[in-house]
């Protein structure tokens, strides 16, 4: 996701934190950052030459070959697993890491919940539609930036026409829809890995297993199907359930693990 999408991801786990957590993290972030405010920090530093080996850890080419074949396999996953797992591991206070370690894990690990729910991040076809151009609102530009930026921008005007205060609302919106709406009955199944604390090392591969799912039809059925056509109308309005429902499930994701791992009486 672009900047927009991991300020939202950050802000609805923000929502869900604990008030031990909340002040855990205000802690380990320090008096001017917040999870929002930390969610892009590994896009802005992945250009450094002291972390490029970082940008890898973003996205992962599977062999997926939209619309027959999405799929993530065990080969694909286990570096960002691992990834996980080592800041995972940095993250909680009962291994002994200095706060500066923690500070990094958690502003990893805010990252990649994010960006393991955007479907292009798991999906190996064209560079996860980096190189497949298209047309939206009128401009050239790539299926990756749209889904990435465009999409959730041309959104965050359904909240507010002002862009400082459309990620607060639309993470708010989210969040509503989480605790009280449509996401209520399926919520607890985005985060059931999470719970079973053996199997936490699978969530990766749940969790891309199940973006790359969208590949398949969401993402790529009408783009291929369409090569010509504007993805700013009939092809924004399909996708745009599936957009909320990705961000909803990195946000609610993240506010649960964060509780679980901080929260255990430490
Ligand atoms: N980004 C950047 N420079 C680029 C491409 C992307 O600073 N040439 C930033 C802007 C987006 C974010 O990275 O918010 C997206 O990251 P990714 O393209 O890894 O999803
Ligand atoms: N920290 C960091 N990098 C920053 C800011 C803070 O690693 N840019 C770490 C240092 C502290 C912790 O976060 O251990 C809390 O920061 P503060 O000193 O701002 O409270
Ligand atoms: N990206 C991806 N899969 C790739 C290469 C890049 O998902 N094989 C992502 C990372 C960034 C965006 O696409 O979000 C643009 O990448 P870059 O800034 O490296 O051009
Ligand atoms: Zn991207
Ligand atoms: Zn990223």
């Amino acid at each position: 996701w672009g900047s927009e999408g991991h300020r939202t991801v950050g802000r609805i786990a923000q929502n869900f934190l604990t008030s031990d957590v909340s002040n855990q993290v205000a802690t380990l972030l320090g008096p001017s950052d917040t999870l929002e405010s930390v969610s892009t920090w590994a896009d802005i530093i992945k250009r450094d030459p002291m972390w490029t080996w970082s940008a890898r850890l973003h996205f992962i080419d599977t062999q997926d070959d939209p619309t027959a074949v999405c799929n993530v396999d065990e080969t694909e996953i286990a570096l960002l697993e691992a990834t996980i797992a080592n800041y995972t591991t940095q993250l909680d206070s009962s291994n002994g890491f200095s706060s500066q370690e923690r500070n990094i894990a958690l502003k990893f690990l805010t990252h990649f919940f994010g960006d393991i729910t955007q479907p292009l991040h798991v999906c190996g076809k064209e560079l996860g539609g980096n190189q497949h151009l298209v047309t939206f609102d009128g401009r050239s530009t790539n299926l990756h930036a749209i889904w990435d930026t465009d999409m959730i921008r041309k959104r965050l005007t359904d909240f507010s026409s002002s862009p400082d205060n459309a990620v607060e609302a639309y993470a708010a919106n989210l969040t509503d829809t989480i605790n009280s709406g449509n996401y209520k009955d399926i919520s607890s199944g985005w985060v059931s890995c999470i719970g079973a604390s053996q199997d936490a090392k699978q969530c990766p591969l749940q969790w891309a297993t199940d973006s790359d799912a969208l590949n398949c039809q969401v993402v790529w059925g009408y783009v291929l199907a369409n090569p010509d056509v504007d993805l700013d109308g009939e092809y924004y309005n399909s996708v745009v359930p599936s957009i909320d429902l990705q961000l909803a499930k990195a946000g609610y994701r993240l506010g649960t693990f964060l509780n679980q791992l901080l929260g255990k009486g430490g």
